[in-house]
């Protein structure tokens, strides 16, 4: 088999490239290790900036997110029962949208699917070939038999755990990477939001957050101990836990309900540099991961599938390779500044173990510094709605 691209991962950064080149009379394939119903299982982000809107309206897919997405001007921060505003649209003149993952992906496999683009799903085995040469290949097991797919070029987009970063040496491939010592355990609930706006909670018992999918979805969450597990969470120690985390005013008026889903996930940041290998291009979380506090993560991805896409687009149509060339240099840039958001505001939200009580009065100066100053508001509003692609 042959194609122009080959693209691993189908997920929500591999299946928005497929479509953009499909627009653009690009011929792509999609390796996917698995099945399309395991994929839109997974509850992950909810926030999209607006270059992932105008990305998904470029690759002629945002009809849903446009009618069902909700638009969100700002949000809440709260610090033990206080409560104040950051006003997005005031402040950059641009808002966010409210809308899962889950949906995103699941409208980028139905237009892949309407336009019969190819996806091959539960492969094994694959493994990047000559990356370095101008004649790459693929190679991987599907439905039992053995396949090779030549390309031009390969996008990894396979997340964290994937391949394609791996398959860049050692003495090349430099990581940067910083664990923290606690997750998310976080919940889905089919129960009206606590209130219309997300709210970012910072207590003494440790940080929690409100955030939804619609009117009648809810998501929460709460830091844990990376040692608990959520099969060991009752919905009831959630709830009381989570009333225990935001002001007392969102405590009384929230609704509770079963949880349908229930998940723990560490935090994280991390980033590998180069991005680009020969004709092997890192995109997503198999490049990058920050801990989701910032809401970052898909967004980070989209950045990297809008620098790729224009840089095959130019190469295919223009014949101009300086954005092949410089794609690695470029998405870095955005990256690390993602980076840098994501991790200030885990620093400014979270209880950390070894905290001292001089870092807690170091947090708290932080976070009234944020509420008093125009300008503090401005720089996290405009790393908020995200920053210029
Ligand atoms: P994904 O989604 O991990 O998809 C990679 C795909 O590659 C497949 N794969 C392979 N396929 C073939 N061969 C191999 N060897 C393969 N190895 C892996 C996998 O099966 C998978 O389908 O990476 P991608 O596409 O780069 O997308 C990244 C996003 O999923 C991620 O950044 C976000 O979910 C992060 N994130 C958030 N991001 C936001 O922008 N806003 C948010 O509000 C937000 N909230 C979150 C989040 C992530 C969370 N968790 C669980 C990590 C909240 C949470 C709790
Ligand atoms: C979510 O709704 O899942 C969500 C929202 C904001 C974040 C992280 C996750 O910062």
């Amino acid at each position: 088999m042959r194609t122009q691209v080959v693209i691993i991962g189908g997920g929500p950064s591999g299946l928005l490239l497929s479509q953009l080149l499909l627009k653009a009379g690009i011929d792509a394939v999609v390796l996917e290790r698995r099945t399309q119903d395991y994929v839109l299982s997974r509850i992950r982000a909810g926030i999209l900036e607006q270059g992932f809107v105008n990305l998904m309206r470029e690759a002629g897919i945002a009809g849903r997110l446009e009618s069902e997405g909700f638009v969100h001007d700002g949000t809440l921060i709260a610090a033990g029962n206080e409560t104040f505003r950051i006003d997005f649209v005031e402040r950059t003149g641009t808002p966010v949208v409210v809308y899962g993952q889950t949906e995103v992906t699941r409208d980028l496999y139905a237009a892949r699917e309407a336009a019969g683009g190819r996806i091959i799903y539960e492969t094994d085995g694959v493994t990047i070939h000559d990356a370095r040469t101008d004649r790459p290949y693929v190679t991987f097991t599907a439905g039992g038999t053995e396949q090779r797919i030549d390309c031009d070029y390969i996008a990894g987009c396979d997340g964290f755990h994937g391949v394609s970063r791996q398959t860049i040496p050692d003495t090349v491939r430099k990581e940067y990477e910083k664990v923290y010592p606690f997750g998310w355990l976080g919940i889905l609930s089919e129960t009206p939001p606590v209130d219309d706006e997300l709210i970012y909670a910072n207590s003494a018992r440790g940080f929690a957050l409100c955030s939804m999918r619609n009117e009648n979805l809810s998501r929460y969450y709460v830091q844990c101990p990376l040692s608990d597990r959520a099969e060991d969470w009752s919905d009831d120690a959630f709830w009381d836990e989570l009333k225990r985390r935001i002001p007392e005013e969102a405590a009384d008026k929230l609704v509770t309900g079963p949880s349908i889903e229930k998940s723990i996930a560490p935090l994280r940041s991390f980033v590998t540099e180069p991005m680009q290998w020969g004709r092997l291009f890192l995109c997503g979380d198999a490049a990058h991961i920050v801990p989701p506090t910032g809401a970052k993560g898909l967004n980070t991805a989209a950045s990297d599938i809008h620098y790729l896409y224009h840089a095959l687009k130019d190469h295919y149509l223009e014949g101009s390779d300086a954005g092949i060339e410089g794609y690695s240099a470029k998405a870095l840039l955005r990256i690390w500044k993602a980076e840098r958001f994501s991790w200030w505001m885990t620093n400014l939200l979270h209880r950390f173990p070894d905290q001292t009580a001089f870092d807690l009065k170091m947090q708290q100066a932080e976070i009234a510094f944020l509420r008093d100053s125009d300008a503090a508001q401005t720089v996290m509003a405009e790393n908020y709605v995200g920053l210029p692609y």
